[in-house]
């Protein structure tokens, strides 16, 4: 395939800041896509280009000349080989020359292209793609946000109830839960990622009202997300006015996995403390999944690290920390060939874009983390999970 024409330019990501979006024309086929953006992002990411104001002028100049140029004068048959391409014509280790954001916009509008191609839906030519079984995610729904993500109002980012099972229960069991905590927390404030961010004056507070919803929707359990690097303070962590060291903080994470319903915990301490994730990997075996987001960045080094250091026993995987679909694949790749779990996850600075729920789907993940029901970037994800489900049966 050659794709003789790029378009690009800036839209809206749903906090109002600029993003990259992409037309890629190959003969008569067109294909879209944009690209999320952190806030609580790690220093091991893929670099997100963009001007001292935030601006994306340089990165839409990068895809509109360089990247396009390169592309119209070579013939691709993989999407492999494209995004392979890409890769070495940045150069870099972290995509600083051309941005992780351009290159991540281009393979993933490619990758639509050669779906269209081959005339299968995008789900099904990433399960291809990766020798993957697809099948549905675990719906992860943000119903209470906190962190950076909330002005710090709670000090865990992420109060998620995780749901299993097909989509379309799981999606209907989740929103009317949503609805309900919705009518009990009464006049809230929302987050970045569409859930309520109340202010409560324990660390329990949201653990005892998701699981009071556990109870009534016995096929939920609850996971977190601690994003523990933004609670960092004098070489321990800062939640509630207290100060804790690491071990503190385990002590912390083992309470709560012992009285509540704990499915998950995502990024318990800061992005390079492998000794205190492997302490708590361990202490929580059998209980419950430790998931690494920042530790890991979808980097394939950084979870080889990590097995090899028995860190955790789960990853997060976002196409954007790492900057291309093949690469976002090899993750999943590597994250199985240890026994661990993927979960596929969104940003908090999001678009209409729903190649996240093709791709959890794709890949056959554990999970997806898709935010909360308050924001119309993260139904559009569940709303493509419940189309793939209908596909899936045709
Ligand atoms: C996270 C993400 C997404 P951000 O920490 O897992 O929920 O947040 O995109 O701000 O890094
Ligand atoms: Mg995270």
């Amino acid at each position: 395939m050659r794709i003789d024409r790029i378009e690009a330019r800036a839209i809206s990501d749903s906090r109002g800041r600029p993003t990259v979006e992409v037309i890629l024309h190959a003969g008569t086929l067109r294909a879209m896509a944009s690209v999320p953006s952190g806030k609580s992002t790690g220093s091991h990411e893929a670099v997100e280009l963009r001007a001292a104001d935030g601006g994306v002028m340089k990165v839409l100049g990068n895809i509109t000349g360089e990247i396009a140029s390169e592309l119209a004068a070579r013939d691709f048959s993989t999407p492999d080989a494209l995004d392979g391409f890409l890769v070495d014509l940045d150069g870099t280790p972290d995509k600083a020359r051309l941005g992780a954001n351009a290159i991540l916009a281009v393979s993933i509008a490619s990758q639509r292209l050669f779906a269209e191609v081959d005339g299968v839906p995008l789900w099904k030519a990433i399960e291809k793609r990766g020798g993957f079984a697809a099948a549905p995610p675990q719906l992860y729904v943000n119903l209470i946000n906190g962190g950076a993500h909330a002005n710090f109002r709670l000090p865990f980012q992420e109060h998620m109830l995780v749901c299993k099972g097909k989509t379309s229960e799981a999606f209907a069991i989740v929103r009317t839960a949503f609805a309900k905590l919705g009518a009990r927390l009464g006049d809230v404030p929302m987050g970045d990622e569409g859930g309520y961010a109340p202010v409560f004056d324990t660390l329990e507070k949201p653990f005892e009202l998701l699981a009071s919803l556990v109870d009534e929707y016995p096929r939920t359990r609850i996971a977190i997300d601690a994003a523990a690097n933004e609670l960092r303070a004098n070489a321990g962590y800062d939640l509630l006015g207290k100060h804790l060291k690491p071990t503190q903080l385990a002590q912390v994470y083992e309470g709560l996995a012992a009285h509540f319903p704990l499915h998950s915990i995502e990024d318990p301490f800061s992005e390079d403390a492998s000794a205190d994730f492997a302490y708590l990997t361990d202490a929580l075996r059998g209980e419950c999944l430790v998931v690494g987001d920042d530790f890991t960045a979808t980097n394939p080094l950084r979870i080889e690290r990590a097995a090899r250091e028995q860190a955790i026993n789960a990853v997060l995987i976002k196409p954007n920390q790492i900057g291309s679909v093949k690469e976002a694949i090899e993750a999943v790749c590597i994250t199985r060939s240890y026994g661990w779990e993927p979960i596929c996850s969104h940003r908090s600075g999001e678009t209409m874009d729903t190649f996240i729920a093709d791709f959890a789907y794709g890949v056959g993940a554990h999970g997806i983390k898709a935010g909360g029901f308050a924001q119309k970037e993260r139904i559009a994800k569940y709303e493509r999970l419940l189309e793939i489900e209908r596909e899936a049966a045709e």
